[in-house]
């Protein structure tokens, strides 16, 4: 070989090598898989890493645990269905228009799932939306009709209405982890909404926990018997008390009616095929002939009624962290723990007994906050604690953050990425909130207010013109308002000043 000759391929040989390792390739960046679960009602008392010691949630603690947890993590409207809006959409309900339960939903406007599918996103909704017309931004959809039954619900799989058998936490768990292992297109980064119906009222229990804490009795909090004095009129008018507007049948399974109401049934009885039904109703029978013997009254009767909303509304929590469990599991089998965040949230917080009241609704603390757990071991240090006032519109610019996607400049959400990986500890500081649904079930009156850390104030309107004012320091549980109480001039010009900004 002539010298020349050798030279070239000498050069190729250089040139190849610079072409393959030389030049540095572009960082190709692995966007993350994204599980949001949400459940219905789940109020933070009954999640155990929250520390009140009412149940154990292993699985959600899981998430506490090895990512971070929110103390202060709450909603803009205390309600399902727009809370589901403000999430999708990060607006306000003034804004995405669903400001409550009954108004129709638009899907044509944008969406945080809509966003990541154009980015090359997989994306799957699974469980309860409590939004009309079919999902857009989903490859997938598999949704409940409105609330959707415990036992053998029907859901509308991508529009089409399908019977499925069985326990309704178990079914959406199911199909959750079938959508994970057979039907996404594993090339792609995936979004999965895996939404629980449970713990939503009439808080029905899986066949397999319908026994559970059944020797246990449950001490309510502390404020059980409130009288509501120190507080305006909307918390005297509320219809939400566990002692006085609970339902004997619907919601205490007292189906052999002391009353004699014949509106107390529970719907999904006639749902169940035979074992089911013997099943369930086996399981109260002898704690029901019991009570009806002991004719209980005043105080004791209210502390039955609360053991038996408690149990239940636990033991349907109980298959939910099993859930989770689940998919926890197949993350780690799967191998994709490490680059999937894992959000476990719920459409708003919930009365356990505090006040007296089951439901949500108001912005007092039980149902403004929500339980907001998360686990991304990329960017997120286990054991991390945020004491922020992060929101629920701040779930769409947050996702869309960690998928690298601009935020379109109309979401009033804030991305909280930086803040739960610990790049700064800037975030809103304070919150605001809205709530519509009344006249309607519950009664609670419409209000508004903004929350920092330490006040809230709170407008009641529509029928009523009042103000409430608490100092969440001196007074946690919210029990005397503090409006026009002259040591409070100060604050309370303060907090109107936010309330102007907003
Ligand atoms: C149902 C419940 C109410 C509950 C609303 C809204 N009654 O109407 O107790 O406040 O849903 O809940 S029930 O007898 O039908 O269970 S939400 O979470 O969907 O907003
Ligand atoms: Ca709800």
């Amino acid at each position: 070989m002539k010298q020349n000759q050798l030279n070239s391929i000498a050069l190729l040989i250089m040139g190849l090598l610079f072409f393959s390792c030389g030049i540095p390739k572009k960082k190709e960046v692995q966007k993350p898989n994204i599980i949001y679960i949400m459940s219905d009602d789940h109020a933070y008392q009954a999640v155990s890493a929250y520390g009140y010691g009412l149940n154990e949630t292993p699985n959600i603690d899981r998430l506490a645990k090895e990512g971070a947890i929110f103390t202060r993590a709450c909603v803009t409207n205390s309600l399902c269905a727009p809370s589901r809006a403000a999430m999708l959409t990060g607006k306000h309900s003034f804004v995405n228009g669903k400001v409550d339960n009954a108004l129709p939903f638009n899907w044509d406007q944008d969406n945080f799932p809509k966003q990541l599918q154009k980015a090359g996103y997989q994306t799957a909704l699974i469980g309860k939306i409590h939004l009309n017309g079919l999902p857009q931004g989903f490859d997938y959809s598999m949704v409940l009709m409105g609330q959707g039954m415990y036992y053998n619900p029907d859901f509308w799989v991508n529009g089409k209405k399908t019977r499925f058998e069985g326990y309704c936490t178990e079914i959406v768990t199911d199909q959750a982890l079938d959508w994970l292992k057979n039907k996404r297109d594993q090339s792609k980064p995936f979004c999965m909404l895996y939404h629980q119906k449970a713990p939503h009222r009439n808080w029905l229990p899986a066949p397999k926990y319908v026994n559970l804490y059944d020797e246990k009795t449950f001490d309510p909090p502390e404020t059980y018997f409130d009288d509501y004095e120190g507080r305006g009129t909307a918390a005297h008018t509320q219809e939400m008390e566990i002692a006085k507007h609970a339902m004997w049948g619907h919601d205490f399974k007292l189906i052999v009616d002391p009353n004699g109401d014949s509106t107390n049934f529970v719907p999904d009885l006639k749902r169940m095929n035979d074992e089911q039904r013997a099943n369930w109703m086996a399981a109260y029978e002898s704690e029901n002939q019991d009570f009806l013997k002991a004719h209980l009254e005043g105080k004791e009767l209210a502390l039955w009624k609360y053991n038996r909303f408690i149990k239940d509304y636990l033991r349907c929590i109980k298959s939910v962290d099993d859930g989770v469990g689940e998919l926890l599991d197949y993350l780690d089998e799967a191998g994709l723990a490490e680059n999937t965040i894992v959000v476990y949230t719920s459409d708003q917080g919930f009365y356990l007994g505090e006040h007296g009241w089951f439901d949500k609704r108001f912005m007092y603390k039980e149902s403004f906050r929500t339980p907001l757990v998360m686990r991304y071991p990329k960017e997120i240090k286990p054991g991390t604690k945020i004491d922020n006032l992060v929101q629920n519109i701040d779930f769409a610019p947050t996702f869309l953050d960690y998928a690298d996607i601009e935020i379109p400049s109309e979401i009033q959400g804030e991305s909280f990425r930086k803040l739960v990986g610990g790049e700064t500890s800037d975030f809103r500081d304070y919150a605001y909130y809205t709530y519509y649904e009344y006249p309607s079930v519950h009664m609670v009156k419409r209000h508004y207010g903004v929350a920092t850390k330490r006040y809230k104030l709170m407008h009641f309107y529509y029928d009523v013109d009042e103000w409430e004012l608490y100092d969440l320091e001196k007074d946690p549980n919210e029990m005397k308002s503090v409006y026009d109480d002259p040591a409070y001039a100060d604050v309370q010009k303060m907090m109107h000043k936010k309330l102007e900004e907003v």
